[in-house]
């Protein structure tokens, strides 16, 4: 046996290390074989068996165990780095790697990775060089939280964890190379994730600032908006305040145009599409300026409706605006401060909620609207984000929303400059107009339509230089830094000389040092600052005492290049080896949750593009397909653990076994739609393999019936179309009627008409199939065959039947028509048949009846 198969052995002693070392011998094999016997205590006798008469009966934990054997002493599903570079038909199946917090898979993960190796295994059969890697997104707040609560220091915890997955997933028959794993938390892994850290670095992409983050008081650390859920945090629902730090942010916004321009070139679910879309948000408008009154000063906004200016009836600055407190009258500035300091404590998400109840003071200070040359007051309100736009609005009450309900509540003039259709320009505004029409009360603008008068103002304005056309986006930079201690560390040095200087590539891995305490604390600053010989060090550019940057990164970006890690994952001195990536890369297919739809997708494709302008890679976009998997419901609930409705697979595996627990989960509904998951449903794919089983057993040598292969060939078109575009379920169902076609009435079934279905159900029960080729006398293994079968497309028409013709009730003989032929099609066969066409001639069709399958009748004079 060539390699390490610790993961099967499982009882948590096993470090995943030893998985991703490149084909090392392992010491596991003898104990696998241990383990194995317990199940398959003569897999010599299963094999002898072929010849015999009496069939022995489906044992599935028997022929499960016996294959995950031989694919793992076959290396069946490895590659080594030679093959690698060989392959001739390279196809990269991908699934998201799990992150392994918790005890084990439960069946929604399995439903996950199922339907991934279903398709992978069936691009195999079809010819390709499937290369279908696995790993471990172990390192990250997720895992760290999970250890504190078990009060094992993660680096004990994660190992056992690891293993059991990887147990867990040997045990489900996921095709998996086990010679290719990736660990994040692998110091030969995160070595190449800071040194990405250190390329983006290098080209300018990485920055370091002061900003103002989510802050969880409970986590005792910062938190991604995303992680911030109605103003709580995610994962402990403590309520999310801001905290200013200085942060590590890639500046992903540079990207932000071509994010949004190559989504066109993928072929990813629209659903996905939309959602990137929307988080980019690019947004096209106009700053304009406003001059302040009594100063020469102005301040700049940014609007989408430079149309409605005219509209615009005060102004408003974000609390965090750099003029808010300067613009503030000395007899206003105690209310301002105060509001400004309570804007702050709060979260940047409660802030962006709509249905917010409107809060904001008044400067006392007045600007001009530039056309209108009306002096309008200058307020404060949180409801204006500095980190958008400008951080300062233009108020046009009349037409947004948000600044109607806030002139009501502040008895501000509420103007109209827009009049729909038969609407009156001064009849006064119950709500905002937020539809299409024409310029009113816009002064030389009047008129116009919304269109013409954003083009018209914007570009009367910047004639005298107070605007120009902008375009912005929603997307932010990504804040890279966690101060926590579960991570790669980033690879920064500070040096009072030289400032934040990169640790030299030859010094990497910047190791995670050891600490038993590894707590966060409230002090802002990562668990690492205390250990405090890890933190000294000198310089790598003056050689002076220094100091190690103590955050780590973002657990995101161990997952925005894990995928050019998998081919390469030989290779100890490059991240990347340029021909592996090229001959593999971009994925093939990807397919993962929906959750992830902007965030790690979006990480992974910048990554991809940053990493292509270094010419470190040929490509921009990593994932040429991408579908989001549906969800497993149970109780009407997702499957989560945190909902408490967990099954666990194992026990499901050990009574009914994998394959047919994989064809459950695949039957269940299409696959990007989810399924409810009832247990008792399990016993229908479980007995259609059993009959499967069977029908192997009694299979004759012989010819095949011409009315079955017909049926065989819609059935392959099912079954190749239903794997294609992820609808397993329709692929099964075809495959359970075929074999109800094949048995019907006791008839004698042979050999051709039995023999295909082996290999179509191959993808959904892997170790079954396999078994069964081999008892119908094949000595490689079925995915290595490529022995998908073809169907005939001239077989996929109407089944043929033959009616008879009659004329005035006598019969004049038969014609061969499509079973559902129409009258038309019908008529006109029996006009060209010979016989029939004699006693037509110099006659005329009075009538016709004509009952499809059965008769054709016609009432000729
Ligand atoms: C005047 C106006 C009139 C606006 C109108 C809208 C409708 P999107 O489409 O999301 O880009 N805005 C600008 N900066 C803002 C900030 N920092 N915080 C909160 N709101 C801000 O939204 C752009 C619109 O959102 C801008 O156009 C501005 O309001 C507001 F009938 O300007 B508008
Ligand atoms: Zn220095």
């Amino acid at each position: 046996m060539a390699s390490s198969v610790c993961g099967l052995v499982g009882s948590g002693q096993a470090d995943i290390r030893t998985l991703t070392a490149n084909r090392r011998k392992s010491l596991c094999c003898a104990l696998l074989n241990l383990w194995l016997g317990q199940f398959c205590p003569n897999p010599a006798q299963l094999v002898s068996l072929k010849h015999s008469t009496k069939m022995d009966e489906y044992n599935p934990l028997a022929i499960e165990a016996k294959w995950q054997n031989a694919w793992e002493e076959n290396r069946t599903n490895k590659f080594t780095e030679d093959q690698l570079r060989t392959a001739e038909k390279p196809y990269y199946n991908l699934m998201m790697f799990p992150y392994p917090s918790a005890e084990g898979l439960h069946i929604g993960n399995m439903y996950a990775y199922t339907g991934a190796d279903v398709h992978g295994r069936y691009q195999r059969l079809k010819g390709n060089d499937v290369f279908e890697p696995m790993g471990f997104d172990a390192f990250g707040i997720h895992s760290e939280n999970f250890a504190l609560r078990q009060g094992i220091h993660p680096s004990e915890l994660i190992p056992s964890n690891i293993s059991n997955f990887a147990r867990q997933l040997k045990q489900i028959g996921g095709m998996f190379d086990w010679d290719h794993v990736v660990d994040t938390t692998d110091p030969t892994y995160y070595k190449w994730t800071q040194w990405v850290f250190i390329q983006l670095f290098n080209a300018g992409l990485v920055e370091r600032r002061v900003a103002p983050v989510n802050w969880c008081p409970s986590c005792m650390t910062v938190v991604a908006n995303e992680q911030v859920i109605d103003g709580l945090c995610e994962r402990c629902d403590s309520t999310v305040t801001q905290k200013q730090l200085p942060q590590w942010f890639f500046r992903i916004t540079e990207y932000s145009q071509r994010l949004l321009d190559n989504l066109e070139s993928i072929d990813w679910s629209e659903h996905t599409k939309k959602a990137q879309q929307n988080w980019i948000g690019r947004s096209e408008g106009a700053e304009i300026d406003f001059r302040i009154v009594g100063s020469d000063a102005s301040i700049r906004v940014f609007t989408t409706r430079p149309d409605t200016l005219c509209g615009a009836t005060y102004m408003v600055l974000a609390p965090e605006h750099e003029l808010a407190r300067d613009l503030t009258t000395l007899e206003r500035h105690t209310v301002v401060d105060r509001y400004i300091d309570d804007a702050q404590s709060l979260d940047l998400k409660a802030r962006k909620m709509e249905d917010r109840e409107k809060t904001g003071v008044w400067t006392g200070s007045l600007c001009v609207n530039p056309i209108t040359q009306q002096q309008i007051p200058i307020w404060v309100s949180d409801y204006v984000l500095i980190e958008y736009g400008t951080g300062a609005i233009m108020a046009v009450p009349g037409h947004d929303e948000r600044d109607f309900e806030f002139a009501s509540k502040f008895e501000l003039p509420i103007v109209r400059v827009i009049a729909g259709e038969g609407d009156d320009a001064d009849s006064p505004l119950e709500q905002a107009y937020v539809g299409d029409g024409r310029l009113v009360n816009s002064r030389q603008f009047d008129g116009l339509s919304v269109a013409r008068g954003k083009t018209a103002i914007v570009e009367h304005l910047s004639n005298v230089g107070q605007a120009i056309s902008v375009v912005n986006y929603r997307l932010h930079d990504w804040c890279i830094s966690r101060q926590r201690y579960w991570g790669p560390p980033i690879p920064i040095v500070h040096c009072d000389e030289c400032g934040a200087v990169p640790v030299k590539e030859s010094d990497l891995p910047v190791k995670l040092p050891e600490l038993d305490d590894y707590k966060p604390d409230e002090s802002g600053k990562g668990p690492l600052s205390r250990a405090r010989e890890w933190v000294e060090v000198n310089c790598p550019e003056c050689g002076n005492d220094a100091t190690r940057e103590t955050d780590v990164s973002d657990t995101f970006l161990d997952s925005a290049w894990y995928f050019l890690r998998y081919p390469c994952t030989d290779s100890d001195e490059q991240a990347i080896d340029s021909d592996l990536v090229k001959k593999w890369l971009p994925v093939d297919c990807y397919i993962g949750g929906q959750e992830h739809a902007v965030l790690h997708l979006l990480y992974s494709r910048f990554i991809c593009m940053a990493l292509n302008d270094l010419d470190i890679i040929e490509f921009e976009e990593p994932f040429t397909i991408f579908r989001a998997h549906g969800l497993l419901i149970k109780d009407g609930r997702k499957i989560s653990k945190s909902r408490g409705n967990i099954v666990v697979p194992d026990d499901l595996i050990e009574r009914y076994g994998a394959d047919t627990l994989r064809t459950y989960l695949m039957f269940l509904g299409p696959f990007e739609q989810g399924g409810d998951y009832r247990g008792e449903g399990i016993q229908g794919p479980h007995t259609f393999l059993r009959r499967l089983w069977q029908t192997v057993a009694e299979t004759t040598d012989g010819e095949a019936d011409p009315q079955v292969v017909k049926r065989l060939h819609r059935t392959i078109e099912k079954v190749s179309t239903g794997i294609e575009n992820l609808r397993f379920n329709l692929a099964i169902a075809a495959m359970m009627e075929y074999l109800n076609v094949v048995r019907d009435r006791g008839r004698k079934f042979t050999r051709p008409e039995v023999e295909p279905l082996v290999t179509l159900v191959a993808p959904f029960a892997p170790h079954l199939a396999e078994e069964l080729y081999e008892r119908m006398g094949h000595k490689r293994s079925i995915f290595q065959s490529k022995d998908w079968p073809e169907y005939d497309p001239t077989m996929l028409i109407d089944d043929v039947v033959s009616i008879g013709v009659q004329i005035n009730g006598k019969m004049r003989g038969s014609i061969e028509i499509g079973a559902n032929a129409t009258e038309d099609e019908a008529l006109s066969s029996a006009q060209s048949h010979e016989n029939v066409s004699r006693y037509l001639q110099n006659s005329k069709i009075r009538k016709v009846i004509y009952v499809p399958g059965r008769i054709l009748n016609m009432v000729v004079v």
